[in-house]
């Protein structure tokens, strides 16, 4: 009787469609038997690619970004945050132009600012104090950023998306 327990339990969803049939194991191991083989080959050049591709990979829609603050005409742009704004950057969502200077304005003690590895360049500064920082940009491209306190590299939380175009290619 207790063998016969035994084997029951063991056979309780042995059966169920579930379960891979002896084709289906087949078929993944000869999947991941071609998977490996590429990685062997060129794991180095993948990592180049990679990263390479990362340096310029800001979503154009970072934070939700998708109706953006056209800033371009101000001679001395500012995005503010924090305060009577609570856990947000204003505007958070803006175009400027090569050459132009946005300045943050905050306090950076309690709303520390990150800019994103992915941007094009490290224009955005990294600032921990203090109540305001400058970026000045020169390359075109998605700067995200982000509060290191509110916020995420992913765009969720307190995060904002400078968008840098040349006049021409949006007017
Ligand atoms: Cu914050």
């Amino acid at each position: 009787m207790k063998q016969l327990l035994t084997g029951m339990a063991l056979c309780i969803g042995c059966n169920t469609s579930t379960s891979p049939t002896p084709n289906d194991l087949v078929s993944l191991s000869q999947d991941s038997a071609v998977a490996s083989g590429d990685m062997a080959g060129s794991s180095t050049d993948m990592a180049m690619v990679a990263s390479a591709d990362m340096k310029m990979s800001t979503p154009s829609n970072f934070a939700g970004c998708q109706n953006f603050t056209d800033l371009t005409n101000q001679v001395a742009p500012i995005i503010q945050f924090g305060g009577e704004l609570g856990q947000s950057y204003s505007p958070k969502c803006a175009i400027v132009s090569p050459s132009q200077t946005v300045t943050f304005s905050g306090s950076f003690g309690a709303h520390s600012l990150k800019g994103l590895v992915t941007n094009p360049t490290a224009d955005i500064p990294d600032q921990s104090s203090g109540v305001t920082a400058s970026a000045t940009f020169k390359v075109v491209g998605n700067y995200g950023y982000y509060c290191n306190t509110h916020g995420n590299p992913n765009g969720t939380g307190m995060a904002g998306l400078i968008k840098v175009v040349a006049a021409e290619r949006w007017r």
